[in-house]
């Protein structure tokens, strides 16, 4: 009995010692994503860590993403710092299953929204400095793991007939050229690589079938995450 409980404790310590195979999920706003974590929720072995919406919607009683579209020139840099918290919080996430599936990443915030906002002169360029060099601190001296990016692609006007339609309230004012050029952003990164920090091989899925069409598009990727899990 007492060799049973060593034999499965020491089990326990190299599950949780070893590094998982982490996933990271990514696309446009709408597009999925949570969905697609949600997909792999039937299989054993598979850590899920959705994005931490709620957190944003609620620190300490301040709705964090509401104040971001509401007033974006006052409130953007302090969401996005949080953002960055709660991201690198989701990545230093220790797990005892072998695989490890992450909505978003440090990554997707750097170089699609930061950069947006930057672009936009809802960052100014001082807070944007400050931004940036948390995030190379971030890359150089916290290890941030990833093996795979699944890109569930979509075209703009799908995703944003979506967001209209789940109606979340603080994204009623986002309007669909905010969501082209964050496709753009996606696109440059993933696809046209033209940032040299991609830190995994991605993974195209098409992402603008609709609900009754897309387990099959995500079985896709299910070969490559759950060998991992066995
Ligand atoms: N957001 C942001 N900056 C980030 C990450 C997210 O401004 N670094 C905003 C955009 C959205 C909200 O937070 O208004 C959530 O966006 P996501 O695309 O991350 O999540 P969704 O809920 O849209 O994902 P999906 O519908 O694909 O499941």
């Amino acid at each position: 009995c007492f060799d049973f409980k060593l034999c499965s404790l020491r089990l326990k310590m190299n599950c949780a010692n070893s590094r998982p195979f982490t996933v990271l999920v990514e696309g446009n706003i709408g597009s999925g994503k949570t969905t697609f974590l949600e997909h792999f929720r039937q299989f054993e072995d598979i850590t899920l860590l959705t994005e931490p919406v709620e957190e944003w919607r609620n620190l300490k009683g301040w709705n964090l993403l509401d104040l971001m579209y509401s007033d974006p020139a006052k409130w953007a840099m302090t969401f996005q710092a949080y953002v960055s918290l709660t991201m690198l919080e989701m990545h230093r996430r220790p797990t005892s299953t072998p695989v490890k599936l992450m909505e978003r990443s440090i990554f997707s915030a750097k170089y699609c929204f930061v950069e947006q906002m930057k672009r936009l002169g809802t960052l100014h360029p001082a807070q944007f400095a400050v931004l940036d060099e948390w995030f190379k601190f971030i890359n150089t001296e916290i290890p941030v793991e990833a093996d795979l990016i699944v890109y569930l692609k979509t075209t703009p006007s799908i995703v944003y007939d979506r967001i209209k339609k789940r109606a979340r309230s603080e994204e009623q004012c986002v309007p669909l050229s905010y969501i082209e050029e964050l496709h753009k952003l996606h696109e440059d990164w993933l696809i046209n690589r033209t940032h040299a920090d991609c830190p995994a091989p991605v993974l195209v899925l098409d992402a603008d079938l609709d609900l009754s069409q897309i387990t099959e598009e995500y079985k896709k990727s299910e070969h490559q995450i759950l060998r991992k899990a066995v």
